[in-house]
């Protein structure tokens, strides 16, 4: 519940305020070298020894005063006004700093109780920092109040605007390092203010942190003429408050005013646009520049050379301690100037001064239950997903557009969870026959909105950004503050993004340790447009490469699900967004395509996530077949299971089996992959020794990666993606890769362990329907007929 307080009662600092405010800050600023430096003696209850020194100095010292000193003013103004809050530090690698708020805050000594607020838990908390055994540099998943490792610079604005969308009361504090202002995604996530609504969302304040250096040079937003700084936000739409200086107290009380001043601001919009119902325009939200030292109330000299102020102050300013005697003087000198004795006592805890600067225990930002969202999250009302399957007589007979049953179910899970799902998109919603989805909800868009604009409001919460970071970003920021999303994109471009994919496995990863971490919704990605159905654009928009990325990421968080049909879709994106805390890559075009499966046969398919398809095949049950023909992914599987026609119709004493493939998980060995079927159901499938040529969506590499161990590994012959492409036509493109109809029947004769009468004649077939292929489409520019027109016959 926020308090009413007049903006001169937030804004002056009174006397008693500034005394707890200033300790809390030494306090912090005491801990956070501690942590970088000290191995013992943590109260400094005798002169500094090199015994005292870790052996190893890692961390960064130079960002961490800033996000302490921001910390302790949004802590101030949280238990005045009563404001949920949380903080998220783009510099991240100031971990010190948020681990020593934590502790202060009691957050830390409550989640580990070994890390006690006394001598004991004070060497702890030293000990442990950036050692083996210990915690992480950074404000990592260990860190009670932390949603944003910042290790990666970039995201901290896109996690900010996810975190409160359909979030009305979360204020989010957005610490951004100039230097992290340089990097694509951050520029790009300014925009967010473009698609927050005051009504429903909650708000994001950005805190420029402008401490003009990054690692060994100058920052651009540090060295631009203030003016231009000033420009550029206004540019976005920010009210520009600035803030500047090193002087205590002085900087308090600025800072303070400044806080007090966005904070009334936020107030203010989000008030009369609450009290109308809605907005006429994008309101202009503040955000506040401080420039401060880099380093500030570190040593301002080493060796004669100025490090405050300077990117020198960046890791660990008195980096000789164990070696240099006047260095270890001049760390004991600055540890004393913050007079830890005013601010622990006797036994190591702090002293009341600096604890009145603590919120309330449930306001803490590192007690925050949205920086810990699974304990606010409760499952999606999920419709049945065999409402919105399609009517399959025989298997490929009739051809849809799978995505489009899909966005028929999106559209329904948003209109029964009103407040907790929401699905990103790159400006691709209708592209990816998403549309459906409209007849929920438009797309959210905060700025003007013109009479040609369709499915365009401010009240929309589909969020369309043609950017795949922020869309990224945003859907992070919602599941981690414990609500649930799709981000669909065009496959090549999820690569844009991908480093983002791979930074939030690692976040889920090791958050799967810990036991007070709840578990979030999934991080569901679907890619679509797939590389095989984008031979309508250039050689650019093919690129399966995700899905080797996944693969290196732990089986306890990557899944990668390749639906062969609108059926399948259906099932495996409602078994998605029923899970928690994975990683699910959904990879299926968007174009029409054959439908395969009843939604009662893709439900068990999907449940066993890969199965035999004994109506494509011509092997009798009880006896090995000559050739396994397997595939994964909806193209390749058209063309697997034209080849086991060809070859019934054209060699029917050959035995053929085919394999459909759902779930890419379930190939590896159980002991390496949770979802890894058993050696049994493996060999029922592929049996263990029968060759299997195996068509996959994507480089031919990931199914011998996951295949590795399994029996005779050697005899999967894949066939996949091999950087082949152009604008052309469909069938052209899986020719260019070498993985048509005509290709998988050549490679099943040649490697099938019995050669029937008439195989060299239908080789010479292939290859003659190969050139004929060719020959065709230069001349007609489409696909031959028998091709275009192909359907499995009943
Ligand atoms: C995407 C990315 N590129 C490079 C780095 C390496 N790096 C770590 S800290 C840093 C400088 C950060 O400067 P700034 O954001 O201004 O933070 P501060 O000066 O407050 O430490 C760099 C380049 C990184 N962490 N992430």
């Amino acid at each position: 519940m926020t308090v009413e307080l007049t903006r001169d009662e937030l804004a002056a600092l009174s006397d008693s305020q500034l005394a707890a405010v200033d300790a809390w800050w030494r306090a912090c600023n005491y801990l956070t070298v501690g942590q970088i430096y000290l191995k013992d003696n943590p109260l400094l209850d005798r002169p500094l020894t090199v015994e005292d020194i870790k052996p190893r100095l890692l961390g960064h010292w130079g960002t961490s005063p800033g996000l302490s000193f921001i910390y302790a003013h949004v802590s101030r103004l949280i238990a005045l006004a009563g404001q949920p809050a949380i903080y998220l530090a783009g510099p991240g690698h100031g971990g010190p700093a948020l681990v020593a708020a934590c502790w202060l805050e009691g957050t830390y000594s409550e989640t580990y109780p070994e890390v006690g607020q006394d001598h004991a838990g004070m060497l702890r908390l030293f000990r442990q920092f950036s050692t083996p055994g210990g915690i992480p540099s950074h404000v990592s998943v260990t860190t009670p109040g932390s949603i944003h490792e910042g290790g990666e610079l970039g995201y901290v604005l896109a996690h900010a605007f996810g975190s409160v969308m359909d979030n009305p009361d979360l204020l989010t504090i957005a610490v951004v390092g100039d230097g992290e202002a340089e990097t694509g995604p951050l520029e790009g996530s300014w925009k967010g203010i473009s698609f927050l609504n005051p009504v429903r969302d909650g708000a994001v304040l950005p805190i420029l942190h402008l401490n003009d250096a990054k690692i060994s040079g100058p920052t651009v937003l540090g060295r631009k003429p203030p003016s231009e700084v000033r420009s550029l936000f206004e540019g976005h739409g920010y009210r520009v408050i600035e803030v500047e200086g090193s002087d205590v107290p002085g900087m308090h009380r600025r800072f303070a005013a400044a806080l007090a001043m966005a904070y009334e601001m936020i107030m203010d919009l989000q008030g009369s646009a609450r009290a109308a119902g809605g907005i006429e325009t994008r309101p202009t939200w503040p955000m506040i520049i401080l420039r401060s030292p880099k380093g500030w109330t570190g040593p301002t000299q080493v060796d004669g050379t100025q490090v405050v102020g300077t990117w020198r102050a960046h890791q660990v300013p008195l980096s000789g301690v164990r070696e240099n005697h006047d260095h270890l003087r001049l760390l004991e000198e600055w540890m004393r100037s913050y007079r830890p004795e005013e601010l622990f006592d006797a036994n190591g805890a702090p002293v009341d001064l600096v604890r009145e600067a603590n919120p309330p225990a449930e306001l803490r930002m590192s007690a925050s239950p949205h920086a810990n969202g699974g304990l606010l999250s409760s499952p999606l009302d999920l419709p049945d997903f065999r409402d919105f399957g399609i009517t399959v007589t025989s298997p490929g007979s009739t051809r849809a557009e799978s995505t489009r049953q899909l966005g028929a179910m999106l559209a329904e899970i948003y209109r029964r969870n009103p407040d907790r799902f929401r699905l990103f998109s790159p400006d691709e919603t209708n592209s990816n026959r998403l549309g459906a989805v409209f007849g929920a909800s438009d797309r959210g868009f905060m700025e003007r909105i013109e009479p040609d604009d369709v499915q365009i409001s401010h009240d929309g919460r589909v969020m369309e950004v043609l950017s795949e970071h922020n869309c990224h970003g945003w859907l992070e920021g919602y599941t981690l503050t414990g609500r649930h999303g799709l981000f669909a994109t065009y496959e090549a471009f999820a690569m844009v993004s991908a480093s983002q994919t791979v930074q939030h496995s690692k976040w889920l990863e090791d958050a799967a340790r810990l036991a007070w971490r709840a578990r979030i919704p999934s991080f569901n990605v679907l890619l679509t447009s797939t590389a095989w159905r984008n031979e309508h654009n250039g050689f650019s928009h093919q690129g399966p490469g995700l899905i080797q990325i996944m693969l290196t990421q732990r089986g306890e968080i990557a899944r990668i699900y390749f639906p062969p049909d609108a059926n399948c879709l259906l099932s495996v994106a409602n078994h998605c967004l029923r899970s928690t805390s994975y990683v699910n890559l959904i990879v299926i075009d968007k174009q029409p395509q054959l439908q395969w499966l009843t939604i009662d046969e893709a439900a068990e398919h999907c449940r066993r996530g890969a199965s035999v398809w004994e109506w494509a095949g011509n092997d009798d049950p009880g006896h090995e077949p000559d050739i396994v023909l397997a595939c994964a992914g909806d193209i390749v599987t058209m063309e697997i299971v034209a080849a086991a026609q060809l070859l019934r119709e054209r060699l029917p004493q050959l035995r053929t089996r085919v394999v459909n493939v759902v779930d890419l998980m379930t190939l590896i060995r159980p002991e390496d992959h949770p979802h890894g079927m058993g050696e049994m159901q493996f060999a029922e499938l592929f049996t263990e020794s029968v060759e299997v040529i195996f068509a996959f969506h994507g480089f031919p590499g990931a199914v011998h990666q996951v295949i590795h161990g399994r029996p005779d590994a050697d005899r999967f012959h894949v066939r996949g993606y091999i950087e082949q492409g152009t604008t052309t036509t469909p069938f052209d493109m899986t020719a260019l890769n070498r993985v048509t109809r005509y290709h998988l029947v050549k490679d099943a004769i040649t490697r099938a362990r019995r050669i029937p009468a008439g195989a060299g004649e239908l080789l010479a077939w292939c290859e003659e329907k190969l050139r004929e292929h060719s020959r065709y489409v230069v001349e007609h520019l489409e696909d031959l007929p028998e091709i275009r027109n192909w359907r499995l016959p009943a």
